[in-house]
């Protein structure tokens, strides 16, 4: 039999930093998935049982059937901003506190979705595969002719923290003109800050020679980007998505990247991740990215810090720093 420990008990979902572990277990029974096999629902469930708090990742799906299932569960603490994993609701109806990562990775994937529209705009993947095929044989004058970046018109949908640090770089390091889109005005302050006007989707869509896209996915944010959106934009323009899967069609996308009805997409996030519509593999100007907007080591180190602080706040001392449904919080 094994000894009974006084520590509360934790899952971690996903292989994680070694160093990240070590700082659990400081302070709880700690159960990884340090081989990084990906868990059914069924398996999570089973390794969930006698559990107070799992560190999860974006892929690991929080529902009322799942905490039904987890009558122990206090707390699931995401390594991500994003949680659109959690059925909030039903975690709040349960008594479960949710927590996100938010703050740590903001300039870092603001960093990236500038690189990938970047990239997207001056067709550097598209080039590179060209030079690797052996097939540069000469210069041509219009040879991976790209969208000009600075001075253009940059269209941000989705103005929180991250779509903020992507309005600063292009005003103030790239002098574009910066419009955007969110559900709610920025004050003026910000506005000014970041150098960027507000306009409705039409006008952004009409204008914009690159949209960036930067918005939490939600029922009411699914296929924001569609056929229709798509037909409003610039040929010439370029799209970029460091959101989530699912804000974008990507089948309509990529109907209209094959019919050059618009010049290019970057794509970080995907409907159905890790599968990638088979349509957007074979067309050649979108740049294709495995959901690392906030790859850093130092990035990724704090998103799982974080979390680890959530779990140690909340199970040892009563108080997360970063909870998303505070109401628990509250009556605990
Ligand atoms: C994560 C993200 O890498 O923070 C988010 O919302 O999308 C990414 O930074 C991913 O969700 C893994 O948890």
């Amino acid at each position: 039999m094994s000894p009974i420990s006084a520590k509360p008990r934790v899952l971690v979902t996903r292989s994680i930093f070694p160093e990240i572990i070590a700082s659990l277990e400081a302070h709880f029974e700690v159960t990884s998935n340090q081989s990084d096999e990906a868990w059914s629902l069924e398996q999570l469930t089973a390794q969930l049982q006698g559990k107070q708090g799992v560190f999860t990742t974006g892929g690991d799906r929080i529902d009322a059937a799942l905490l039904a299932a987890c009558p122990e569960l206090k707390i699931c603490a995401n390594m991500a901003v994003g949680y659109n994993n959690f059925d909030v609701d039903a975690m709040t109806a349960a008594g479960v506190l949710g927590t996100n990562a938010p703050d740590v990775l903001t300039e870092t994937t603001a960093d990236f979705g500038f690189a990938l529209l970047m990239a997207t705009a001056r067709r550097v993947s598209e080039s590179e595969h060209f030079l690797r095929a052996g097939l540069w044989k000469r210069w041509r004058y219009d040879m991976f002719s790209g969208t000009e970046i600075h001075g253009s018109t940059l269209g941000i949908i989705g103005m929180g923290r991250i779509g903020q640090g992507i309005a600063r770089r292009g005003a103030h390091g790239f002098g574009m003109q910066v419009i955007y889109h969110n559900r709610s005005r920025l004050d003026a302050a910000t506005e000014a800050d970041c150098r960027a006007r507000y306009v409705e989707k039409t006008e952004l869509l009409q204008t914009a020679d690159h949209v960036v896209l930067v918005v939490p996915y939600s029922a009411a944010s699914h296929h924001t980007i569609g056929a229709a959106e798509l037909a409003l934009m610039k040929p010439t323009a370029t799209l970029v998505n460091i959101a989530r899967g699912g804000i974008v069609d990507d089948s309509a996308l990529a109907v209209a990247l094959r019919e050059k009805r618009i010049a290019a997409a970057g794509l970080d996030v995907f409907e159905g991740e890790p599968s990638v519509h088979p349509d957007l593999l074979t067309v050649p100007n979108v740049v294709l990215t495995p959901h690392i907007a906030s790859a850093t080591v130092g990035t990724r180190r704090a998103m799982a810090q974080l979390a680890v602080d959530n779990l140690i706040g909340y199970l040892v001392h009563g108080q997360a720093r970063t909870p998303v449904n505070t109401l628990v919080q509250d009556r605990v």
